[in-house]
């Protein structure tokens, strides 16, 4: 009788839960409509059997229950010609009423419309890139032997259609035009991941040495985050994008801020002689050599990764770093960001600071050793194992810099105020990397491990 009792709260409690969890699809905004239709009949056909199969199994118990003193006894019946057949009729119809919706999408899905325009998403461990095919509706060739620094796309710098191609390298933000039928390419560098945005119900693997695609039209203006939905290493969970969906104008707007792999090539290289001249204010700070002072707080540049450092001054240009509240020491930058006035003077004081001499930091910070070998094996995965950082996981070399600096920086991920602007892709994939220093000891631990290498 138990059991009987407990099928039937099973039965009513899973029927409530259904209709009053929270935990519901997002709401819609791409044409797949009919994804969530397939879901509901699948729901609807499922929900009718359980709740059938489950009634009648707590009918069965309360009828045929044994009772003290009777002489009942089941019958033996193996077979039953009309039961099964009609069994089979229904089950058969169950099963085709799910299948048949899903083939019907899933040829939708597969059939991207004439109109379609084309825009490329590039996976790798562990963020997002973009690439839109520019004046000429034409993508460039790739091919993985052009990949370099100044080439994150291996785009063949010999194809003239590639000259045109918008890059999408830093922001991990897409923004797309409303109602426009667009058909994502999708190419991974590395391994399997998962291209996603729940919104707009659409979900396709990346695979290394191939091109999968899916389609969808954005139907409604905001901003929706794409996951990797395929578990794809250590930092799968914090390989994240955003996807914009723009009215025609604002898109256009975006559009025409956006650089092309020409200008990339064209940016000329930063000449360390005049980035000099620009250096000697850096240098009241950082120290002749860019070798860092503790007192002014400025950590050491000099060995510093030459991609990671104009990233950051871009970062205070835009207000991406040293804004947010709380953060006395990045604000200090802020207004120094008059000095390099241009992309080209960026160039050249990072040009400069890449032809300083860089001797290991004096080490200030002592710690478990052990604990902090262990807790390293993470973020191996992106600074790499001798703490010499990893370009294509955008990871800056830790190993020789300022470990005080470090810490402090530990701290302000953890403080939320490094990491935290929407603009700061890879910020934020060390707000999610430290959660696994729960206090000040284990940064210590970790920073006399970094020490070390
Ligand atoms: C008034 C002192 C001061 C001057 C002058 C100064 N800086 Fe800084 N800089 C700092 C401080 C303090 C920090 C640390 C910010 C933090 O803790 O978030 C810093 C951080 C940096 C960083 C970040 C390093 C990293 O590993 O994240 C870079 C890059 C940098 N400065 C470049 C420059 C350049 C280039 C110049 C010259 C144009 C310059 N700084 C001038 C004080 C200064
Ligand atoms: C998913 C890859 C990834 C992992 C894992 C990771 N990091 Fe990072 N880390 C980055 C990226 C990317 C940046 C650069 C952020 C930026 O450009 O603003 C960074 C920046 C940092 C910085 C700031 C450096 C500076 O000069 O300002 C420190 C310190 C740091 N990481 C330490 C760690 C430690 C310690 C761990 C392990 C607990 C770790 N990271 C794990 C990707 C990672
Ligand atoms: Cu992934």
């Amino acid at each position: 009788m138990a059991i009987a009792i407990a099928l039937i709260f099973l039965v009513v409690g899973s029927i409530v839960f259904h209709f009053v969890s929270p935990w519901y699809l997002t709401p819609i905004a791409s044409n797949w409509g009919m994804i969530d239709t397939t879901i509901d009949i699948t729901f609807v056909i499922t929900g009718i059997v359980f709740v059938l199969v489950n009634l009648f199994t707590a009918y069965c118990i309360i009828k045929f229950r044994h009772k003290k003193g009777s002489k009942q006894k089941a019958d033996y019946e193996p077979e039953n010609a009309k039961l099964e057949t009609w069994l089979t009729i229904i089950t058969s119809i169950g099963v085709a009423a799910m299948l048949a919706p899903g083939l019907i999408v899933w040829n939708d899905f597969v059939n991207p419309p004439e109109n379609a325009i084309e825009v490329e998403v590039v996976g790798q461990q562990w963020h997002w890139s973009f690439r839109l095919p520019g004046n000429d509706g034409q993508l460039g060739n790739v091919d993985i032997i052009h990949m370099s620094k100044d080439n994150p796309f291996g785009i063949d710098p010999e194809d003239p259609t590639g000259q045109d191609d918008v890059l999408i390298g830093d922001s991990s933000t897409l923004h797309l035009p409303l109602n426009q039928p667009t058909k994502v390419l999708l190419r991974s560098k590395d391994v399997l991941h998962d291209f996603a945005v729940p919104q707009f119900r659409i979900k396709m693997d990346l695979v290394p040495g191939m091109i999968t695609y899916a389609w969808f039209t954005p139907t409604k203006e905001g901003s929706y985050d794409i996951l990797c939905e395929e578990l794809c290493g250590i930092s799968h969970h914090a390989m994240r994008g955003k996807v914009i969906v723009d009215n025609q104008l604002n898109y256009q707007k975006w559009l025409n801020d956006q650089v092309t792999f020409a200008d990339l090539q064209n940016i000329p290289e930063g000449d360390p002689s005049l980035g000099k001249a620009n250096f000697a204010i850096c240098a009241a700070c950082h120290g002749q050599n860019g070798e860092g002072m503790q007192a002014l707080n400025a950590p050491k540049l000099a060995g510093q990764e030459p991609l990671y450092l104009k990233r950051q001054l871009n970062y205070w240009k835009e207000g991406i770093r040293g804004t947010a509240a709380g953060d006395i020491y990045g604000s200090t930058m802020t207004p120094l960001m008059v000095t390099l006035p241009d992309q080209a003077s960026i160039e050249n004081v990072v040009a400069y600071i890449e032809s300083l001499p860089s001797n290991p930091a004096e080490k200030t910070i002592t710690g478990n050793i052990s604990t902090g070998r262990y807790i390293y094996s993470t973020c191996s995965a992106c600074h790499g194992a001798d703490g010499k950082g990893i370009w294509s996981m955008n990871a800056p070399p830790l190993a020789g810099m300022t470990d005080w600096y470090l810490a402090r920086q530990l701290q302000n991920y953890k403080d939320g105020i490094r990491g935290n602007h929407p603009g700061d892709p890879y910020g934020y994939q060390m707000n999610m990397m430290v959660d696994i220093l729960p206090d000040e000891q284990a940064i210590n631990d970790v920073i006399a491990y970094i020490n070390t290498l």
